[in-house]
């Protein structure tokens, strides 16, 4: 193959599977079990509008959250997608007692009604950044789960910090649903998680 040709495939091959991996939740709603506080709030949409936080406690793109062990957000992504992974950002800051979370579960549902656990992410303090203060991105792969909401149930220790969910998928992937519930209408305790 010729060297200009090599590179025009490789050009086609990375823009196409930069189409396949859109954010899936940017721009939509969500909401989370217990609200941040008001030193460091969420507008109520700020864990879907695709700014991330610079590795300070200042930076407004954070909401921080106040003990109570665990939030859980869920996200409605208005439609059925197949889903590649979901992620959240994270701030670990020694000094002001903000801390990674220790575990995330992640939950599906396909009606607002009936979840399906679809994984967890467990760590120890030693798998975790030394970095004193840093942003840390969790990823959890999910292999083509189809789902319209998505849960996301993450581990608080004094002070959690959290900027952004991101549910990866190609769009090319939706198809309509009418069975939904709106989000005020789920009940959290309905959720599966493993924990
Ligand atoms: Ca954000």
């Amino acid at each position: 193959m010729k060297k200009s040709l090599l590179v025009v495939s490789l050009l086609v091959f990375l823009l196409s599977s930069l189409v396949l991996a859109e954010n899936l939740a940017l721009d939509k709603k969500y909401v989370v079990s217990y609200p941040a506080e008001a030193s460091y709030p969420d507008s109520g949409t700020e864990m879907t509008d695709g700014k991330i936080g610079q590795p300070s406690i200042y930076d407004s793109p954070w909401s921080g959250h106040l003990r109570n062990e665990f939030r859980t957000f869920i996200i409605d992504l208005e439609a059925i997608y197949s889903i590649d992974s979901i992620t959240l950002g994270a701030l670990k800051d020694g000094g002001t007692g903000v801390t990674l979370p220790l575990w995330l579960c992640f939950s599906v549902s396909n009606d607002g009604k009936r979840w399906k656990s679809i994984g967890t992410l467990d760590y120890d303090e030693s798998e975790l950044p030394t970095k004193n203060v840093v942003r840390f991105l969790y990823e959890l792969k999910t292999s083509g789960t189809k789902a319209r909401y998505v849960a996301v149930k993450v581990n608080a220790g004094v002070w959690l910090f959290v900027d952004e969910i991101e549910v990866h998928g190609d769009p090319a992937t939706r198809s309509e649903d009418t069975n939904g519930i709106s989000l005020k209408e789920i009940d959290f305790e309905e959720i599966e998680f493993d924990y």
